[in-house]
Order: C-alpha cells, then sequence, then structure tokens
C-alpha cells in the first residue's frame, strides 16, 4: 500500500492507483472530462487528451494530469490550488473556444459533460478566439452524430475499438479540424457499425445521440385518423426512475403504465408477451434442430445463435456472414410485438392495420435500426414503425408535465400485456438463453423443471458456458455480452476449438439494461448491474416463470396462431436476414 496526502489529507491506497483515482476513492472530487473507466467490463479510457484533472504535486515545476500518474510514496497532492484552478479554467476555456454554441438545442443539453464544468467555472466570457468545425449533422436512424462537437476525449473510440472490436471511430485531422469520425466521414449506416450505441452511452458531449422520434411520436399521437399502441421493453422498466431520481433497479412497471395512458396511447403493452412468444418459436426451433442433429441429419445449423439484439445480427452479418444460418430465424420480441399487433389485434379492433401506429421504448438505439429493416415490412406496413429510447420517453414525460412518480398504479392492457418471469430476464445478460432453456427442459422432458435457476448462466463474465442435461442429451450452451467477447467465441467456434449447441449474444455490456438508450451511467457500471438485478427480482416474484405457462400466449396459439413454427407462425413470426 502507499501513503501519500491530497489536499493535507492522508490517503493510502493499492501500488498503481492513478492519483485520480485515489482522490476520488478518498472523497476528494478532482473534475475529468476524457477519463472513464470500467473495471468489471475492461474498459478503460485514459489518453490524458483533456488535462482538465490537472493537479499539482510537491517538488515538481509543473500541473499533471492526475488520471495518468500514479501515485508515488509520500507524495504530496494538491487538487485546488489557485495555480491549479486558473489552469484547469484556460483549459476549458480553450476547449469551448471552438465548441459550438448551440447548447439550446443541442443532442446532449442537460446532459452533457462539458457544460456542467462551463456551469461549474462560471464562464460568461469567451476569451479566445477558436475555428468551429463545419460538419454537417449526420443522421442515420439510430444514431446522429453532430461531430464538430467531439473534444477528442476518444471514449467512443476506446468504446468501439476495444470493448466492441468495431474500429468504426478514429481520430483523424489536426488542430482545431481534429475530430472522432468515421472512415471517409462516411454515414454510420455505410460503414460496419453495428448501431450498439456504446459510443453514444459514453460520449460526454453532443457529438454523439440517438436520432429522436418524440416529435413524430407527438404528431401521431394528435392525429385522429391514428391508432397508436405502444410496447414496452424488459429493460426500461428497471432504468426509467433514474431519470426521475429513483435508484437503479427499482420496477417501475406499475406506474410506467398508467404514465403511458396519460400520454394518449390506445393500448399499453409489453414487450414481455412478445418474447414469452419468441421462446415458444426459438425453443421450437432449436429443440428440432438439436433432435434433427442427434438422427445425424447434414447441414444442421448449430450452435443456434439468439437473435433478439439486432446490434448483434448486423455484426453477424458484416463480420461473419458463414455464421448467418447459425441465427434463429425467430422474430426478436419487438418485432413479434409487432406482427401480432397489425395481424391478430388490429383485426379483433377491427382497425386497418396501416391506420395503426406501432410504438415501442427500448433501451437500445439499434431497435430503430431493426424496427426500419424491410424483412420486417408485410404489404408496405411495418410491423414496428419506430422505436423511442428511455432517455426519450424521459423526456417527453416530463415535456407533457408527467411526473411518474406520482402515478397511480396501473397495469398493462390484455392479452398483449400477459408476461412471465422468464420474458422479463431477457433484458439481461444471459436471460434469453435461461428462458430458452426452462421450456426446453421441460418440453424435451415432459416433466417439471424443480428449479428454475441456470445460475451458471448468470452473472457479468464476459463468456458463460454450462452444460445441461436432459434425458441422457447433454446440451453444451454459452453466453456472451459485449461485441468483443462475442468475437472472441465465434473465433473458437470456427476454429472448432469449442461446440456448443445453442449461444446468447447481446451486444451491451450487461445485456439491455446497458443499451445504448438507457439513461447515462456515466461509467458507474454498478448501475448497470443493479437494473439486472431488478429484472431478477421480478422473474422471482411472477406467478408463472417459463413462458410456455403464459395464459395469454397459450391462448394465442389455441385461438389464432396454431402450432410454434407452425404455417402461420412461422409467416408471421419468422424471418431471413438477406443483408
Ligand atoms: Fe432487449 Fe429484447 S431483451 S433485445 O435487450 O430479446 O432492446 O429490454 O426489448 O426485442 O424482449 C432491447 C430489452 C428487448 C427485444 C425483448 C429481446
Ligand atoms: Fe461502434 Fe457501436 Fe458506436 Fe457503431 S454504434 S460506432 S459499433 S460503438
Amino acid at each position: 500500500m502507499i501513503r501519500l496526502k491530497i489536499d493535507g489529507k492522508l490517503v493510502v491506497a493499492p501500488e498503481g492507483t492513478t492519483i485520480l483515482n485515489a482522490a476520488l476513492k478518498a472523497g476528494i472530487y478532482i473534475p475529468h472530462l476524457c477519463y472513464m473507466e470500467m473495471k468489471d467490463i475492461g474498459y478503460k479510457n485514459d489518453c490524458a487528451s483533456c488535462r482538465i484533472c490537472v493537479v499539482q504535486v510537491k517538488g515538481m515545476n509543473r500541473l499533471i494530469p492526475s488520471c495518468s500518474t500514479p501515485i508515488k510514496e509520500g507524495m504530496e497532492v494538491v487538487t485546488n490550488s489557485s495555480e491549479v484552478m486558473h489552469k484547469r479554467r484556460v483549459v476549458l476555456e480553450l476547449m469551448l473556444s471552438d465548441h459550438p454554441k448551440d447548447c439550446l438545442i443541442c443532442g446532449k443539453n442537460g446532459n452533457c459533460e462539458l457544460q456542467k464544468l462551463a456551469i461549474s467555472f462560471g464562464i460568461r466570457e469567451m476569451r479566445f478566439a477558436g475555428k468551429e468545425g463545419k460538419h454537417d449533422k449526420q443522421h442515420s436512424v439510430s444514431i446522429t452524430r453532430d461531430i464538430t462537437k467531439c473534444i477528442m476525449c476518444r471514449r467512443c473510440e476506446t468504446m468501439c475499438g476495444e470493448i466492441q472490436t468495431c474500429g468504426i471511430l478514429t481520430g483523424v485531422d489536426r488542430g482545431f479540424d481534429v475530430i472522432v469520425n468515421t472512415a471517409f466521414n462516411k454515414n454510420l449506416l455505410e460503414t460496419n457499425c453495428t448501431m450498439c450505441g456504446q459510443c453514444v452511452a459514453v460520449c460526454p458531449v453532443g457529438a454523439l445521440y440517438e436520432t429522436d422520434n418524440t416529435f413524430r411520436l407527438v404528431e401521431d399521437l394528435m392525429n385522429p385518423k391514428k391508432k397508436v399502441i405502444v410496447q414496452v421493453a424488459p429493460a426500461v422498466r428497471v432504468a426509467i426512475g433514474e431519470l426521475f431520481g429513483i435508484a437503479p433497479g427499482v420496477d417501475m412497471t406499475k406506474k410506467l403504465t398508467t404514465a403511458l395512458k396519460r400520454l394518449g396511447f390506445d393500448g399499453v403493452f409489453d414487450t414481455n408477451f412478445a418474447a414469452d412468444v419468441t421462446i415458444m418459436e426459438e425453443a421450437t426451433e432449436l429443440k428440432e434442430r438439436i433432435l434433427a442433429n442427434l438422427k445425424g441429419e447434414k447441414d444442421i445449423k448449430l450452435p443456434l445463435f439468439t437473435s433478439c439484439c439486432p446490434a448483434w445480427v448486423r455484426f453477424v452479418e458484416l463480420n461473419y456472414p458463414e455464421f448467418k444460418d447459425n441465427l434463429s430465424s425467430t422474430k426478436s420480441p419487438q418485432q413479434i410485438f409487432g406482427a401480432i399487433a397489425k395481424e391478430f389485434w388490429a383485426k379483433e379492433k377491427e382497425i386497418d392495420k396501416k391506420d395503426l401506429v406501432c410504438v415501442s421504448i427500448m433501451p437500445c438505439t439499434a431497435k430503430k435500426y431493426e424496427a426500419s429493416r424491410g424483412e420486417f415490412t408485410r404489404d408496405g406496413v411495418a410491423d414496428v414503425d419506430y422505436s423511442i429510447t428511455t432517455r426519450e420517453l424521459g423526456r417527453l414525460l416530463k415535456q407533457y408535465n408527467i411526473n411518474l412518480l406520482e402515478m397511480p398504479d396501473g397495469e398493462f392492457d390484455l392479452p398483449l400485456g400477459e408476461s412471465t418471469g422468464a420474458a422479463d430476464i431477457f433484458g439481461r445478460t444471459g436471460g434469453v438463453l435461461e428462458a430458452a432453456v426452462r421450456t426446453l427442459y421441460e418440453w424435451i422432458s415432459h416433466g417439471k423443471l424443480e428449479n428454475l435457476d441456470f445460475v451458471p448462466l448468470r452473472g457479468f463474465e464476459e463468456v458463460r458456458t454450462s452444460e445441461i442435461e436432459v434425458e441422457g442429451i447433454k446440451l453444451r450452451v454459452a453466453v456472451a455480452h459485449g461485441l468483443g467477447a462475442a468475437r472472441k467465441l465465434l473465433e473458437e467456434i470456427k476454429a472448432g476449438r469449442e461446440y456448443f449447441d445453442a449461444v446468447e449474444v447481446m451486444a451491451c455490456k450487461g445485456g439491455c439494461v446497458g443499451g445504448g438508450g438507457q439513461p447515462y451511467h456515466r461509467g458507474d457500471f454498478d448501475i448497470v448491474k443493479k437494473r439486472a438485478e431488478g429484472l431478477q427480482e421480478i422473474d422471482y416474484h411472477k406467478e408463472f416463470r417459463e413462458s410456455h405457462e403464459n395464459p395469454c400466449v397459450i391462448d394465442l396459439y389455441e385461438t389464432y396462431l396454431g402450432k410454434p413454427n407452425g404455417e402461420l407462425a412461422h409467416r408471421l413470426l419468422h424471418t431471413h436476414y438477406i443483408n
């Protein structure tokens, strides 16, 4: 252990700790902008480019960045001398000198870390004249880039390159023109970007943000010719409270349903209902492939990959097309919900599906892209018209003066609002596979599963594997979260060093609870973990915890769909990725 003094306070920290981390642990706040670290997921951005975190060290004749300087025995650090404060202010003023000043309409207005620093330093004048960049805003269906706002902190580059291994964003140019950009300034959709939004999740300024669909939604809600219905993804319910000052992981479902009804939706439904349907289809697919493989049939594509994460699907299409047929053909819950709503619910309610607007609230930026994919349109009508993120919903509720915390408890509308605990855990890493295994086990054994908790599939190790034996059949399954982890797993499978029957991949660390559309976690991965725990709690307390026990799902198959993977189910609920 190393002993040092920070602002006169004795601090003891392990060797190798930086001054910044030693200070933060000791309760001494040093402002910082580029630095971000999430140990649980191996994310570390410590390029020391912003220099906001400079401190004075006794015996050194210059100020040093605290984020990249390790502590030493006997060190005496001052974090708040007048010299330090003056230098920080000059650094900030230089940063602001070439930064656009359109804060009022910026995608991160109110959430910008640079704006917060400018507020705390009381900057009122621009003393230095810098040259603002001239790049136009670049929209994709999921993410908007306003790269003249880039402050070169490199957080997105580290996230995209090291955690997601996609390498879409990198520093280009020099001087005032320097920015993090795509190759040849291409639109993200023209690159191998997966739309995962993890770059958005860490960007401290308005250079990267979700493409906003809230105005479109307001217009649809106003249109008397339209019926507008909404579905809510599992991970949203344990995170939306954060935008109203509630701790992460608290289940806000009941208040949320009332809030959505007050917004004016004609139906408030649950993506979880469709997640249970997804399991009916995906477990059927998995069972059929496993049994065919055991019979020795040729060309059976195993492992079966889950396909509910659109960023993962796009990652496979663009990087590992040889594995495309391993992706489950079952649509994601978002898309299954849309198909059932437009084909089944609309008919029941005698609504022309062309007049029905299906909106989803997702923790994700890639879901906007998924909704727009051509595969999910029938007769020129999209299953899901568009998606808005948890953050967008939070803004909308505040705009309408709907205080989530004051809402009386409500319920989702039936039948598309009923769900089991198996569906809730879809929103955390490992949950889709666990849900599938619960059902598959009972279908193969024709018995009742005593213990529904497949603990080896849980947790936050980047890859978790498990062997499950049912009726003498040994199944080997794996879970990966984060695209870098998925890439490693795919390479092992490709080289024949690993064999699995089923693999779940979620592009974001922690699964959807850590999605790129969730309230900003600001580098605190514990927030993501608490959301995952929140979903687990919901599962524990549900009346039914297996998708095939959902009474409304059973009814839907009996009265409308027929058999899982039967003719109608296949036509509505399955797809073939054509990219
Ligand atoms: Fe997810 Fe989903 S669990 S991808 O993370 O499968 O976004 O929450 O809605 O579709 O259900 C996201 C979350 C969903 C879907 C579900 C799946
Ligand atoms: Fe990289 Fe994901 Fe951002 Fe695309 S959305 S640039 S893949 S981090």
